[in-house]
């Protein structure tokens, strides 16, 4: 394994000790955002895991290697050259290895990442899941495949709109993967706080969701964990604006027949166009949300268990 893993020191030290880190992937900086926020927000989203007691390890594929921990210079360099480093899934990275190339990683392959590295939390923006009109295309996000084989529990805002959400939560039901809610009993939609769908059990600490994340790993039940926290009130999009969006980009992206692993940065880029700087300063607030999060549980996992 270590032919292909490098981690930087201060990631290596704080796993060797037990020490909280949180994973952080890097689609969200290659392609999820414009240059130079995406740099901006990358360095933030680390900020604001250290602020919270965990070392932020931000992950990439860099010269055909896993890397967990990136220094500033190679973080400029990823949302610099944006989206001409190729986004990395699960099926990507063998190329890429054997190639010596980079790639940004997605949800799927940051988690495969952080699992490889010993970390066990993980602060995203929103996951990939089944597309709207899934049942024809198949189109279903390997995040959602990755969820359900890999241990690494996941704070997100939940799944954007321009994903069928309830496809998606049923996907996640039928692999096994616990979605919960942070201080919450609904499925937040990314942008906005409710979708009218439920999570499956609402947890309402850092401590309750280390509690659970431990004894699903220690009874042996393998795979991830979704952690749903929705974006701050504050900071909400209307949903009104937000559905005439996602219909206008689904209909430009059906006229232009994007597929594959194009369509989801091509829907983002669209929505982003059609509802202004709002849904970007939104997405911003919610991944530093999701991050805080993600190290208030890594520092009680890392903690004693009550007794
Ligand atoms: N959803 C977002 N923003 C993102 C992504 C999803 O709101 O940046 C990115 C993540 O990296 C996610 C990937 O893992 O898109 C999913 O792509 P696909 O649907 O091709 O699996
Ligand atoms: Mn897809």
């Amino acid at each position: 394994m270590q032919q292909f893993l490098s981690l930087t020191p201060e990631v290596e030290a704080a796993i060797r000790q037990n020490k909280p880190v949180v994973a952080l992937e890097s689609t969200i900086i290659a392609h999820g955002m414009p240059y130079p926020q995406n740099i901006e927000t990358a360095l933030r989203v680390e900020a604001t895991v250290r602020e919270a007691g965990a070392v932020p390890a931000t992950c990439a594929v860099l010269d055909g290697r896993f890397r967990a921990g990136l220094l500033p210079e190679e973080m400029e360099h990823l949302g610099h050259a944006g989206n001409t480093v190729p986004k990395a899934s699960r099926r990507d990275l063998p190329y890429l290895l054997s190639r010596g190339l980079d790639g940004a990683t997605t949800v799927a392959a940051t988690m495969i990442i952080a699992q490889k590295a010993g970390i066990r939390l993980f602060a995203t923006g929103g996951i990939g899941g089944v597309h709207r009109g899934a049942a024809e295309t198949m189109d279903i996000s390997a995040d959602l495949q990755e969820l359900a084989r890999t241990d690494v529990a996941v704070v997100c805002a939940g799944a954007k709109s321009i994903l069928d959400l309830g496809l998606t939560l049923e996907y996640l039901e039928t692999h096994g993967v616990p979605v919960l809610g942070y201080q919450t009993s609904e499925f937040p939609a990314f942008y906005t706080r409710s979708s009218g769908l439920s999570v499956d059990y609402r947890l309402d600490t850092p401590e309750a969701i280390a509690q659970l994340l431990r004894a699903k790993w220690a009874a042996g039940l393998s795979g991830g964990v979704v952690v749903a926290n929705p974006v701050p009130g504050q900071y909400q999009l209307d949903p009104g604006i937000m559905e005439q969006a996602i219909e206008q980009a689904l209909a430009t992206a059906r006229d232009q027949q994007i597929k594959g692993k194009a369509i989801t940065p091509f829907l983002l880029a669209q929505v982003k166009q059609l509802t202004g700087g709002d849904s970007l300063a939104s997405n911003i607030e919610l991944v530093c949300h999701n991050a805080r999060l993600a190290a208030l549980c890594a520092v009680a996992l890392c903690g004693e268990p009550p007794v």
